[in-house]
Parts: C-alpha cells; structure tokens; sequence
C-alpha cells in the first residue's frame, strides 16, 4: 500500500514530516564540482552527506554528479525522485531521517561512457571522488599495481574513449583535459584501500602510460591524488528499511540509505584545484593521513572481517548478533589489540578510545549488517586489514594466532561450504580459483592451507612465511575440527 503513496521530489519537500531534516539551501542554484564514481550506499551516506553539509554552508557551486559503472538501479530509483533521498541514522535510541540534496543529477557509464566523459571534462568539475570498492581499480592488492590482464583494462586500453573501469575514465577524462589545455581534477579516493590516494595515483598512471608515457608522465606531474581516511558503517538497504522510512517520511523514497550516528574523514589537505570548505563540515584536514588509514584499517576492518567470516560460519547472521557472543566480541577486541601494536599514531591519538568506540559501534543494534555483505571480496581486503599487521607483528616476534585465526576462517569461507554442507554464496573476483583449490585439497588444514597461502596475488611473499604457515594451518585444523563457534571460544580463554 505504502508504495502507492506519493513519491519524494523536489516539488514536495514541505510535505515532509516535522522533524525530518532538510536540505538548508536553496537547490536550484548549486551547480556540480564534484563526479563521483560509486553511486552506492556508502558515498551516500558519508560523503554525499558532508557535501550537503557543505552546500548549506554557502560552497554552492560543489554539488554532486554521481556515477553507476555498471548498474542502472540507483540511476533508476533516484531520478523519479530528483536524487533526493533519505539518510535513515539508527541506534538503540531511534532513528533520525535527514534528507540530502547533494546529489543533483545520475548517469550510468556502462549505457553511455561517453557522456560521463564528458561530465569529467567539464572545467566546472574540480574533483572526481571514487568508492567504486577495492575490486573496482583493478589492481593486484597485494603488491598494489595495475592488473595490466583485467579483463576491463584490456578493453579500456583498445577503447579509450568508451572505457569501463575507474582507472580507464578517469585517464579518458583526463587525457581529454589536457588535450584542451584545462587544467585536471583532483582524485579522491574513497575507499579502503592501503595508502588509497597513492595506490590509485600509481594505478591510473600506470594505466594512461599504456596509452602513452607522455599522459602517464603528465598525470603523475599534474594530478592531485589526496589520500583519505573514511569511516561509517552502512549496511545494505532493505525493503523493510524501505517501508520503515517511507513511512516515517510521509512520502515514498526508493532507496534510501541506513547509517549510524558516527563518522568521520580524514582528508590529506591537497586539492590544487580547489574545494569545499570540508574543514565547516566536520572532516579532518590533515598533512599525512596514514597512520589514520592504517588505523582504520587494522582495527576496524580487521576485526569487522574476523567477525565476518568467523561469526558467518558460527551462523550469526549479523555484526550486532555476532557481538551479543562475548567470545566473539572478546575476538574483536584481541584483533584490535593486538594490531594497535603495529600503529604509529600522531601524539594525542587515544587508541583505547578508539577501540572501545568500535566495539560499541559494531554492537548496534538497530544496525542489520549482514556478515555475508563484509564477507565479500576478501581477496581484495585480506591484505590491508589483516596482512599487514601479521607481517608487523612477525617482525616483532610477536604471536600471530588471533589473526591466524581470521585468515583460515577466511579459508573456511571461500571453500564455498559451511560447517553443516550448505553452500555458501561466495562473492568475490577469485572465488573460482578458491573453490578449485578448496575442490582439490579436500576439508584437510594441512593441505588447504599452504595452496590457498600459494595465492601470490593475495599473500605475495608472505605466504611462504614458516610462521605464518604454521599458525593458519593450525587455526584451520581447529575450525575443521571443533566449528568456529568453539574454536573462537577456545581461543579467546586460552
Ligand atoms: C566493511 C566496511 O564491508 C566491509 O568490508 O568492513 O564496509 C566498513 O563497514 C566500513 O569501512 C566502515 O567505515
């Protein structure tokens, strides 16, 4: 029934239900400076936000085009409704719904590359923002270079101005600049990868060097690559989420975004070609931003995996309900633990804080966080959230069996069978690989464990680690044998 009801849109704002918040500026004078590549929940829920923030702040000309690389769905339940859409922020407390105007117009590159191209060339963009997720740059995640072998960098490289991956429009975009002398956008990479600006800098200059060295060398001389932190959590949207805040609007939105109270960016201060007044909304402006990603990365991302898989597998459901097992959130809180060791934080930086806020923060109730959905693409993952830290830790001599742990419930994972023979939905660009060598070893640690850490892609050099290869095999004999409820609690009471 309550789809019937009247759709959200620019004409109705003011029928909106007291208490909603909206947009605090007059939306027909903003005019775009942004692209943003990744028209997902994430961007709109964090960056979008903070664009709406600075908007209402008097940056008028910073409004927002967003971009699907593939998918027409977002494009197709936000245009009906001018790209408004609601914000839904969710704790024990209750939900507040704020409506954002940030986003002023959608395109879908797959439909029509060329006018994204376009979009990306217009001397009023200034910044082109990416969350097209870490499988989205094609690259290794290991070593951090471009996949020259990408199945879309190898049609990006012979269709240059119709291209299909991040690294291939943006380059598009760029070359296309140059060529008429404007001067480039700064990139902003938003996702979590390892030192995300740099490692996108080095991607896209490697990609527009195949095309030609001068384009290669004139992006790495030119272009502002800012490196980011960005941090909140944002589950899938659901029907129910769909029902419970078109009910609470009065009006119809067709997809709006679930968040929680907190967030944060952390921003490297570079942006050449100018920007908002970020700092008036809240984000961090910051000369190095890496002890922060590494933070981020190593305790939240970590432990959000460890729990991901290990808490899937022990049939928890979500992040919340995983959390309610105090073996569990005792996990969570040894991996952060022990990979705050490997951190070398700015004076000031209260790590415990941190750690005791995202274990609160995990523990929402109100949030429906699949472990499945963090369960993806862990070969694009492993390496910055849990990797890095082992590699750390083994340098100290330090005992690596918490993360070990992670990392085979990972193995566990990506067999593609839970513990009671069910099939497990594997998303991930290497799940074939991983069921082949899962296929072949058979449910036996001693042997599934050194063909997966033989992945060079995902554990490098790594993988061939003496100590590393006895802890993962070991914590993987464990899940085999005991189920990774009874492994997590023996492990943590250990
Ligand atoms: C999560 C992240 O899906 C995942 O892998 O760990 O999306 C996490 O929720 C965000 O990074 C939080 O900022």
């Amino acid at each position: 029934m309550r789809l019937r009801s009247t759709r959200l849109g620019r004409t109705n704002l003011e029928r909106l239900s007291p208490g909603i918040r909206r947009p605090a500026y007059d939306r027909s004078r903003v005019t775009p400076g942004v692209v943003h590549l990744g028209l997902g929940a994430f961007h709109r829920a964090h960056q979008a936000v903070v664009i709406d923030d600075c908007l209402a702040a008097g940056s008028a000309s910073w409004g927002i085009v967003g971009a699907s690389l593939r998918s027409p769905d977002t494009r197709d339940a936000l245009a009906p409704q001018d790209h408004l859409y609601t914000v839904a922020i969710r704790s024990a407390e209750g939900t507040e719904h704020r409506v954002i105007g940030a986003l002023l117009d959608s395109v879908v590159a797959r439909e029509d590359p060329a006018r994204l191209v376009g979009r990306m060339v217009d001397p009023a963009i200034r910044i082109v923002s990416l969350t097209v997720t870490e499988k989205g740059y094609c690259h290794t995640p290991q070593t951090g270079d471009l996949d020259e072998r990408h199945p879309d960098i190898v049609h990006d490289l012979n269709n240059v101005d119709a291209p299909r991956s991040a690294p291939g429009f943006i380059a598009a975009a760029l070359a296309r600049r140059r060529a008429q002398g404007l001067p480039p956008f700064t990139v902003l990479c938003c996702d979590n990868l390892a030192a995300n600006g740099h490692t996108v800098q080095r991607i896209v200059t490697q990609f527009a060097a195949l095309r030609s060295n001068e384009l290669g060398k004139w992006i790495a001389d030119a272009v502002a690559f800012p490196c980011t932190m960005v941090d909140r959590i944002v589950p899938e949207t659901t029907d129910a989420d769909r029902d419970s805040v078109s009910s609470a609007l009065g009006l119809h939105d067709a997809w709006p975004v679930m968040t929680e109270p907190f967030t944060q960016w952390v921003v490297e201060d570079r942006f050449p070609a100018g920007q908002p007044d970020l700092a008036a909304a809240g984000v961090e402006l910051v000369s190095d931003v890496k002890p922060f990603e590494l933070m981020k990365l190593r305790l939240l991302n970590a432990s959000h995996s460890a729990l991901a898989y290990l808490g899937y597998l022990s049939g928890y459901e979500t992040i919340a309900d995983t959390m309610q097992d105090p073996h569990f959130a005792r996990l969570a809180a040894q991996v952060m633990e022990e990979a705050a060791v490997t951190l070398t934080m700015p004076s000031g930086t209260d790590l415990a804080a941190y750690r005791a806020s995202l274990l609160k923060r995990f523990a929402n109730p109100a949030l429906h966080h699949r472990t499945w959905q963090i369960a993806m693409d862990g070969s694009q993952k492993l390496p910055q959230r849990l990797l890095g830290a082992m590699q750390d830790r083994l340098r100290k001599d330090l005992p690596i069996a918490t993360h070990a742990l992670a990392v085979a419930g990972w193995m566990r994972y990506v067999t593609g069978l839970d513990e009671q023979g069910r099939a497990i939905d594997v998303r991930d660009p290497l799940a074939g690989e991983f069921a082949a060598l899962a296929r072949e070893a058979g449910p036996i640690a001693e042997r599934l464990a050194p063909a997966m850490l033989g992945v060079a892609k995902v554990f490098g050099p790594l993988g061939a680690e003496p100590r590393l290869r006895e802890a993962v095999t070991a914590a993987l004999g464990r899940l085999y044998q005991d189920g990774a409820r009874r492994a997590v609690a023996a492990h943590v009471s250990a």
